[in-house]
Parts: structure tokens; C-alpha cells; sequence
């Protein structure tokens, strides 16, 4: 049978995540097509992955594709219908691609997966620059939550399908898990959405 969802990207990414765990919650079948981010196949026009096959379009672009593929196969169900809760979990799926992810990829993800994956030494002068930049948006977050539950008061929307896959890379680092370890409202959040069937049937391989 034909599968309905085909993403180019490379296998443990963040964002081809976000497209699998859309895919589960919309109860639709995906298939990776492993294709890293500089390889001449990439079709991104930024050298970005994942690129999206699903009912004959070519979709780029996490956040477009998480939502056509919600709209189009789960009702929008991940997407909060009242406009004010709405601009909050718009706010943190921003959030979560313009701060959180560029921060936690480039200070503490990347050099260890180039470390533990391809045998270079570890770049621990980018990783003692980042971490108080890290630690103060962890503590951002934290703070957010302790007030009002930031996005998390309106049930798993995609928000939480944006911010768990960020999350949970830079808690797959020493220091990531350290800092996150620190912050109990952020831990207990992860913990529930390990429970979500989507969040468990995506599990990268790499984690425990
Ligand atoms: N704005 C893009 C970001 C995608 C992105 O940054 N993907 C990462 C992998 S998770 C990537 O392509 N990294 C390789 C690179 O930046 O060279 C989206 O939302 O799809």
C-alpha cells in the first residue's frame, strides 16, 4: 500500500519529528527517505530539511507542513480554534524555531553529535559559551510554565508537537539533561507527553 507521507530528511532530526509525530496524531502512514541536509538530492532551496511529499505537493518548511497535513487529514485538531489561545501556542511554536532550536542545535546538540557521531574532538569552548544562554532560556520556559502553564494549559496542540522534539534533543546532551533535570515543570511536561502514542511511536533511535 502506498504511504501517504514521504519525508526527505535525515533520520534523528528535530524537524522531520515534527512531521512524524503530525502524522500519528492525524492517524495517516510516513516513511523517512533519508537525505541529508547537503547532499546534491536535498530539494530544499535552502539546504534545509526535511522536504515533504504528501497528495502530489512538494512541501518545505516544518511549520507549512505540519498544519496542511492537520488541516487536511485531522480536522486542525492541533491547531487551537479560539484566536487568543491560539496566538499563545502560535508564540511557542515561534519561539521554539527562532530561539530555542538555533540556540540548543548549535550549542550543545551539534557538537556532540559531531563528537559521538562522526569522531571529532568535542567543541567545548562553543559548548561553555552557549550554556548560559541556554540555562537562561530554560529558565524562561520554566518560569512561563510555573505562571500559567504557558502553552500546556490547552491540551496537545502543536505547540507541544514543536517544542517536545527541540526539547528533547538538547536533553539528550550531558549538559541538556543536567539543566532540564533542573526545571520540574518542563520535566513533568515531558514526561506527559511521553505518554502521548504519537511522541512514543517517534522515538529516535538514539534514545534510552
Ligand atoms: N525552517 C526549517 C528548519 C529546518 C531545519 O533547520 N532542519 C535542520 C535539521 S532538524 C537542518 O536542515 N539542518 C542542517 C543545516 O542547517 O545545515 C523548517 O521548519 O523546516
Amino acid at each position: 500500500m502506498k504511504t501517504d507521507v514521504r519525508i526527505f530528511g535525515t533520520v534523528i532530526s528535530t524537524y522531520s519529528r515534527v512531521v512524524q509525530i503530525t502524522c500519528e496524531e492525524s492517524t495517516i502512514s510516513h516513511e523517512i527517505i533519508a537525505t541529508a541536509a547537503q547532499s546534491p538530492q536535498n530539494r530544499h532551496p535552502f539546504g534545509k530539511v526535511p522536504v515533504v511529499e504528501v497528495d502530489g505537493l512538494e512541501l518545505i518548511e516544518s511549520v507549512a507542513i505540519a498544519n496542511y497535513i492537520d488541516n487536511a487529514y485531522n480536522g486542525g485538531a492541533l491547531q487551537l480554534s479560539d484566536p487568543a489561545v491560539r496566538a499563545v501556542g502560535d508564540k511557542w511554536v515561534a519561539i521554539a524555531n527562532n530561539y530555542l532550536f538555533p540556540l540548543f542545535e548549535d550549542g550543545l546538540v551539534m557538537p556532540w553529535i559531531m563528537h559521538n557521531v562522526a569522531g571529532y574532538p568535542l567543541r567545548r569552548e562553543k559548548i561553555e559559551a552557549a550554556l548560559p544562554n541556554i540555562s537562561r532560556a530554560l529558565g524562561f520556559v520554566e518560569a512561563e510554565m510555573s505562571v500559567d502553564g504557558a502553552w500546556t494549559a490547552n491540551g496537545f496542540s502543536m505547540a507541544d508537537v514543536f517544542l517536545y522534539p527541540v526539547l528533547r534533543g538538547l536533553q539528550l546532551t550531558p549538559q541538556g539533561e543536567v539543566g532540564i533535570a533542573q526545571c520540574d515543570h518542563i520535566s513533568e511536561w515531558m514526561k506527559n507527553c511521553e505518554k502521548r502514542p504519537s511522541i512514543h511511536a517517534t522515538r529516535w533511535e538514539s534514545e534510552p
